[in-house]
């Protein structure tokens, strides 16, 4: 495959931007290889700078539920772009956006648009830090929130711990209200409100975990913490920003029926454009600046493009059928690359869920980020590199999701599972049973 223009954009890239990327899964990292440069998407499909056609398992990292240049989406965002493209005062799109979120998820009495989901979960976090007058808070090993110092964990141990930081340029001084337990792990969860119970102001939590390849929550994991925070007046933060609007209507709190006091969006809210949102109940949200004493701003949160966008969007799925045709889509994906790994001898794990799917070179179940580091990383880069090369896009990385859309039809997912076939028996040498590679 012809990478040439990649690679001197990538080059050039990196003499003026970090590591050549504005976010760093995009530089292919995990996986080798040249990060490809994209030139347009239309549909489920994108096109790199040399000219090679992709069948596109990102979208963006979720927003693109509608597939890429949506027609209904650039409408909406050209009508509104020939009146101006920002005002840092309010218009009425903001309203039709946070009538259609609070519509869609009732545990949302009031919304707050932002611009990222870093910003939703901080402003969240700040939000539940007020509400109770407490300090902690409480996330689980695997989960990501964006980028926020408190919320940048190291990997924790097996049970709850106070949180190290994740990242150089973090003091310890600030993740050391954060409390980090397993995933999946109720007793640990409940032993963290033992010692902490009453200083802790939060659980924030992704209600079905997509950022350490997917992870599904455990039969009572969700209601456990519910009631973990009912007893000890914590807060329940669900962080729905991949969620949202992607594994149904309601999102994974309307799939569960577990209801969380605050919800964390993004990504699809948007469209495709910078949005974002936190939400709850009024007697919470009430306590936000101006009205309240809790203080959250930002110059382009609620942009009219961003809300034109995001509203086209809601609109297309909000159609009867949607969710099971996005569900039906991720199964067959799903159970394709199952029976491609079983007809090659690889052990793989797959989960699906609405939009949403994943896979893991080992022989699972994966219920946790300790789990999850126990893929076959060494199968899953040339797994990466064989699908990339039939023209396959899938995230860069083990610890990330496959997003499906409304436009990927019979014959994208038909395309895909037969690379996959040649992919899998290509890698299958490397890659044993037990998910360990073999002695070669
Ligand atoms: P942003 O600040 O990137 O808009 O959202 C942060 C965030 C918050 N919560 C969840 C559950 C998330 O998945 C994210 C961001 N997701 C990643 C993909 N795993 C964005 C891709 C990237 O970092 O480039």
């Amino acid at each position: 495959m012809k990478t040439d223009g990649s690679r001197h954009l990538f080059e050039r890239a990196r003499v003026r931007i970090p590591g050549g990327v504005n976010s760093p899964v995009r530089a292919f990292g995990s996986v080798g290889g040249v990060p490809r440069f994209i030139h347009r998407g239309a549909g489920c499909r994108i096109w790199d700078v040399d000219g090679n056609e992709y069948i596109d398992y990102v979208g963006s990292w979720g927003p693109l539920i509608l597939g890429h240049a949506d027609a209904a989406v650039l409408r909406s965002v050209a009508d509104v772009m020939a009146r101006g493209t920002s005002f840092g005062a309010p218009t009425e799109l903001e309203i039709e956006l946070a009538e259609a979120i609070c519509d869609a998820l009732p545990s949302l009495e009031r919304v707050r648009m932002v611009s990222s989901g870093t910003e939703a979960a901080m402003s969240a976090v700040r939000l539940a830090r007020a509400a109770t007058k407490r300090s902690h808070i409480l996330k689980f090993q695997g989960c990501y929130h964006g980028h926020a110092d408190g919320l940048l964990i190291g990997a924790g141990s097996g049970v709850a711990t106070l949180g190290i930081p994740g990242s150089p340029g973090v003091p310890p001084a600030f993740t050391e209200l954060t409390i980090q337990a397993p995933y999946n792990d109720l007793a640990a969860a409940s032993q963290a409100f033992d010692r902490w119970g009453d200083r802790i102001a939060c659980i924030i939590v992704e209600p079905v975990a997509g950022n350490m390849g997917l992870v599904l929550p455990r039969r009572g994991f969700l209601e456990g913490l519910r009631e973990l925070c009912d007893a000890s007046g914590a807060l329940l933060v669900f962080d729905e920003v991949i969620t949202g609007f992607r594994v149904a209507w309601d999102g994974a709190q309307g799939r569960t029926g577990v209801t969380p006091d605050l919800t964390c969006l993004g990504k699809i809210v948007g469209g495709g454009l910078p949005a974002a949102a936190y939400g709850g109940r009024a007697e919470l949200m009430d306590q936000l600046a101006p009205d309240g004493p809790v203080y959250q701003a930002g110059t382009l949160a609620g942009n009219p493009l961003a809300m034109a966008a995001g509203l086209a969007t809601l609109r297309a799925l909000r159609v009867p059928g949607v969710y099971d045709r996005l569900e039906a889509t991720s199964r067959r994906l799903a159970e394709g690359l199952k029976s491609a790994a079983r007809e090659a001898g690889v052990e793989l794990t797959v989960v699906f869920m609405g939009g949403l799917f994943g896979f893991f070179f080992h022989p699972g179940p994966v219920r946790s980020f300790e789990d999850a580091k126990k893929t076959d990383e060494n199968c899953f880069r040339r797994f990466f590199a064989a699908m990339l090369e039939r023209g396959i896009y899938l995230a860069p990385s083990p610890f990330e999701s496959g997003f499906s859309s409304l436009a990927h039809e019979p014959a994208d997912i038909d395309a895909t599972l037969e690379a996959a076939q040649c992919a899998m028996r290509e890698v299958s040498p490397g890659c044993s049973a037990a998910g360990r590679p073999q002695m070669r």
